[in-house]
């Protein structure tokens, strides 16, 4: 199992209160996270917090692009975890090798083509809306087979704009547009995202569900999470702190 380190440049993540916002301090947690064993580093510039604004183009690239030429030097593959093909584009010619999309082509257009084009992995996740109303969207009946099938339709249209079914990984989105129980569902049923065949990767890092008004005090529970994965045949988990999923991993 893969683990994929957090980097979010941005000012407002709901997890790391910003912490990593300067290019500075950035670089610092990305050599850390190297030391500490990191499989991927998931770079990101755009909050997707419930309730986050939107910000530009310009300022996204300006956000993460210095962060992973710098990093890209490291001998650590890096993901862009962006919603927006122009910077999925600008990030992999500056060195990243994965595109991470919440939106899993939905936000942009673009996004297929270009990714076809890059010929890079591509993380395609369930998403319905943009973090601004996504919590009026979290409404299922079956929640595991709607986010089976909406993956599903995405999946088909990126292997229509020429993705590679070998490049794409799935992950059902914790938190996006799904309450507690959508969210535990989903975990206690994984098995039926392996399935798919495609590789999945699970994001629950300090995610509501796992409890708590602090989101610092979920560490141990994403770490029990982490845990409760391992031998399903899960690709990899996407979290903050990266030695404990490495410890956690490396016991079994
Ligand atoms: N969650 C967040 C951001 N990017 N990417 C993937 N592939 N899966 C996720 O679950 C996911 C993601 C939101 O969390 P953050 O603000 O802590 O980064």
């Amino acid at each position: 199992m893969l683990v994929m380190g957090i980097l979010n440049v941005t000012p407002d993540s709901f997890a790391d209160g910003g912490k990593h916002f300067t290019v500075d301090a950035a670089i610092d947690r990305a050599k850390e996270m190297v030391a500490e064993g990191v499989d991927i580093i998931d770079v990101g510039g755009e909050s997707t917090r419930p309730g986050a604004e939107r910000i530009s183009l310009e300022e996204e690239l300006n956000r993460v692009l210095p962060v992973i030429k710098e990093i890209s030097g490291f001998g650590v593959k890096i993901s862009i975890d962006t919603t927006r093909a122009e910077v999925a584009r600008k990030a992999i010619e500056a060195g990243a090798a994965i595109v991470n999309d919440v939106s899993g082509g939905k936000a942009d257009p673009e996004m297929f083509s270009t990714v076809a084009a890059l010929k890079c992995k591509y993380i395609l996740m369930h998403w319905r809306t943009h973090s601004k109303d996504m919590n009026s969207l979290a409404v299922y009946g079956d929640v595991v087979a709607e986010v089976l099938a909406e993956l599903t339709e995405q999946i088909e249209k990126a292997l229509l704009a020429g993705v590679k079914k070998e490049n794409l990984v799935i992950d059902p989105g914790l938190g996006f547009s799904k309450d507690i129980k959508h969210n535990w569902e989903i975990l206690e049923r994984v098995d039926e995202l392996i399935a798919t065949g495609y590789p999945v990767l699970i994001g629950g890092s300090r995610k509501r569900f796992l409890g708590g008004d602090d989101p610092a005090k979920r560490e141990a529970a994403t770490v029990d999470l982490t845990r409760s994965l391992l031998g399903k045949g899960i690709w990899g988990v996407r979290v903050h702190s990266v030695k404990p999923h490495k410890d956690v991993i490396g016991a079994m």
